[in-house]
């Protein structure tokens, strides 16, 4: 087994004798890859103080037990009865599960481990995943890279009034497979001209048109990790209010930049960049959250909802503040940071000054 898998176990252990029940199942298939290395798409495990049992059917056994190290592995499609049956004489009373199973899971759960007490846990293993480990943060790295690179690309792949978004959106997709991506982290966005009002507007087979912004969100999965990058672009030419406007909201992502380091409260990471384009006058135009965690999944915690937390360093998250008029246009520049003791590395490279091409 690797260290690292060695430290994420090592963690969940101390988490489960924290955390006051017996055992706890883990059905969130990222969250069995985090633990074990495990990546098909039928697993099921359960860890308490005395086992640590992994389920899967036929089609994964071969991988798993060439994978999987410290657990017990069991061959079975009844993942649930079979896990039932091994620890029947354990002496456990609660078993944890995750709560983002389906209700009906949820009842098949009570019928197997009747008798038990079954206690929903929130977050419990997106809880160790915050802190990245040093093999995490060189692959989230690689993921970022090839998203700089397919960027660069596109600048050159755009005709205006010739190109479509969809266009655009499938070159930046193929371009970072070719660049070694797995495949895209989420639906790529091209936005471009009023349709880039809309802060996630899904590519369209709307023309590219001199005189328009283009927005482009779009990000990859490289061995299982994601990178997530907006930039915004002009097309043809650009207006002084589209300028001022650009450089509101890349002083908003750079102001957090210089702030952000382990510390800081998840009050101000929000409030930092907020402040400066509230302070432009375009408050209310910037629509949503500065930004969220990114790891095995492109949106995982933090989410910076609670306010009394803190940054810690290997928290990798993203500085995306933007500003949406409504039926004209609008712009989004997003950063993915790493938090370090004294700052953040930033992650994302790909040029942002504002680009007219
Ligand atoms: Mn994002």
């Amino acid at each position: 087994m690797t260290n690292y898998l060695k430290q994420r176990l090592a963690r969940f252990d101390a988490a489960l004798e924290a955390s006051g029940v017996d055992a706890v199942l883990v059905t969130n298939l990222t969250n069995i890859y985090y633990l074990t290395g495990f990546h098909g798409t039928n697993a099921t495990i359960l860890i308490s103080d005395k086992r640590r049992l992994f389920v899967t059917d036929a089609r994964y056994i071969a991988m798993a037990r060439e994978v999987v190290q410290g657990f017990d592995i069991i061959d079975h499609r009844d993942a649930l009865g079979e896990i039932a049956k091994a620890i029947a004489g354990d002496g456990l009373e609660t078993i944890g599960f995750e709560n983002d199973v389906t209700f009906g899971f949820y009842q098949q759960l009570a019928r197997v481990f009747e008798g038990y007490q079954l206690e929903p846990l929130a977050n419990f293993v997106e809880q160790l995943r915050l802190i990245k480990d040093a093999s995490e943060i060189a692959t989230i790295k690689q993921a970022c890279s090839i998203s700089d690179k397919a960027f660069l690309d596109v600048l050159d792949f755009i005709k205006p009034g010739k190109t479509t978004e969809l266009e655009v959106a499938t070159f930046l997709d193929f371009r970072m497979r070719e660049y070694g991506a797995s495949g895209i982290s989420f639906d790529t966005i091209a936005a471009s001209g009023y349709r880039s009002a809309m802060p996630h507007g899904r590519a369209s087979d709307k023309l590219i048109l001199a005189g328009e912004s283009l927005t482009l969100d779009f990000g990859c999965y490289y061995n299982h990790y994601v990178s997530d990058m907006t930039r915004t672009i002009h097309v043809g030419h650009v207006t002084d209010e589209e300028r001022e406007i650009y450089d509101i909201v890349l002083r908003a992502n750079q102001a957090l930049i210089e702030k952000a380091r382990a510390g800081l409260t998840f009050t101000d990471v929000d409030g930092i960049p907020r402040k400066v384009i509230e302070e432009a006058g375009y408050g209310p135009y910037f629509t949503h959250g500065i930004g969220h965690g990114i790891g095995l999944d492109v949106h995982e915690e933090p989410f910076f909802r609670k306010t009394d937390e803190v940054l810690e360093a290997g928290m990798v998250i993203t500085d995306e503040p933007g500003i949406y008029l409504e039926g004209k246009y609008g712009l989004r520049i997003e950063d993915d940071l790493l938090i370090t003791e004294t700052g953040c590395e930033i992650l994302t490279h790909a040029p942002k000054e504002l680009i007219v091409i």
